[in-house]
């Protein structure tokens, strides 16, 4: 029987195939219903009881090695018709997805773009921060809402780590490490224990900037704003600042940008007003100058911050924000070919 096998695993070996009809006789040859591997088989019965795991190993062996030749001979027999008969090659090859930049990076690069032009640097940091860098540093007072476990993401049960809810905590450690002039841009992820809606997301992405010299004023401020309005929004792009709070800066303004989409006329997405929301800023605080071993009474600087989606979402009107977090192909698609 051993010596059967083996006879029929070097006929296996041995067999070569010019078409599918040869390699379908030589199938019903070895695998077909009276098929001499079929056979021994059915001879199995027979084999005594001690050299049975031999001989069964064996006999699978074959049964494989013969269904494994047999797919092999009509794979190359296929592919080799492919190049030979009436493949025409001069068909367009097949496309490659190369896939599409995220509109939060379109829009976050795109930033980036412009504040670099006029010389501010990008920096980056740790999304798990400490207490320091997000509130104490920044002049949030130990009672701010804010700290609050229901703003803020803490890490296990220690209150000194915590995600951070803005990328000021970035512009703190480049305040420690660099002296003035410092001009830098802060783009990241930051978290805040939101409910998630529509306008609302836990994560979410911003841009801060940050410009620190002697002899920094409100009027460079506003000037590099309405800069960044005309380049992003457009030539004809206005501004407007209205009082307002944040704890490190003082004074502090909301930023309004004439509506790009109805030119200040009055439409649905800045709600018939003219002006859109867009961003907050101010002058740095000395606490927060003074926090850094930085001299206020030398220094003065500015900042301000941005939401990447409220801008993303005006930018492509899209209308929910969750449709940054989901990566839809469908969603995703519509930004393929913008770098
Ligand atoms: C805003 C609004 C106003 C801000 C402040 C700082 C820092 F680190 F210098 F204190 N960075 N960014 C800032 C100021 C951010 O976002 C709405």
């Amino acid at each position: 029987m051993i010596s059967k096998i083996e006879k029929l695993l070097n006929k296996v070996d041995a067999f070569k195939a010019e078409s599918l009809d040869e390699i379908e006789k030589f199938r019903i040859e070895l695998l077909g219903k009276k098929g001499e591997v079929t056979v021994l088989f059915s001879d199995f019965k027979a084999v005594p009881n001690e050299l049975k795991k031999e001989v069964g190993q064996k006999m699978n062996q074959l049964k494989n090695t013969a269904a494994d030749k047999i797919e092999l001979l009509k794979q190359e027999l296929s592919s080799n018709r492919e190049v030979t008969v009436g493949s025409d090659l001069t068909l367009p090859g097949e496309p490659k997805n190369l896939g599409s930049r995220h509109p939060i990076s379109l829009v976050r690069n795109e930033i980036s773009e412009i504040f670099k032009r006029i010389g501010f640097v990008i920096s980056e940091g740790p999304e798990i921060e400490d207490d320091w860098h997000v509130f104490s540093a920044l002049n949030f007072p130990e009672e701010h809402p804010a700290r609050d476990m229901q703003d803020t993401f803490f890490i296990e049960k220690n209150p000194d780590v915590l995600l951070r809810t803005h990328t000021s905590s970035v512009q703190v450690r480049v305040m420690d490490y660099q002296k003035p002039p410092i001009r830098t841009l802060s783009p990241g992820r930051v978290f805040r224990n939101e409910a998630i809606s529509a306008r609302a997301h836990c994560i979410f992405h911003q841009v801060e900037g940050l410009y620190v010299d002697k002899d920094v004023s409100f009027a460079d401020l506003k000037q590099t704003l309405l800069y960044f309005a005309k380049e992003f929004f457009g030539e004809k792009s206005e501004i407007r600042l209205r009082p307002s709070y944040f704890p490190f800066t003082e004074p502090s303004a909301e930023v309004d940008i004439s509506c790009s989409l109805c030119g200040g006329k009055g439409c649905n997405v800045c709600k018939y007003t003219g002006w859109l929301e867009i961003l907050g800023c101010g002058m740095v605080d000395p606490n927060v100058l003074e926090s850094s071993g930085i001299d206020s009474k030398v220094y003065s600087g500015y900042a301000f911050g941005m939401g990447i989606e409220r801008i993303a979402m005006l930018k492509y009107g899209i209308k929910d924000l969750r449709m940054f977090f989901e990566n839809d192909k469908r969603f995703m698609d519509q930004f393929s070919g913008n770098y």
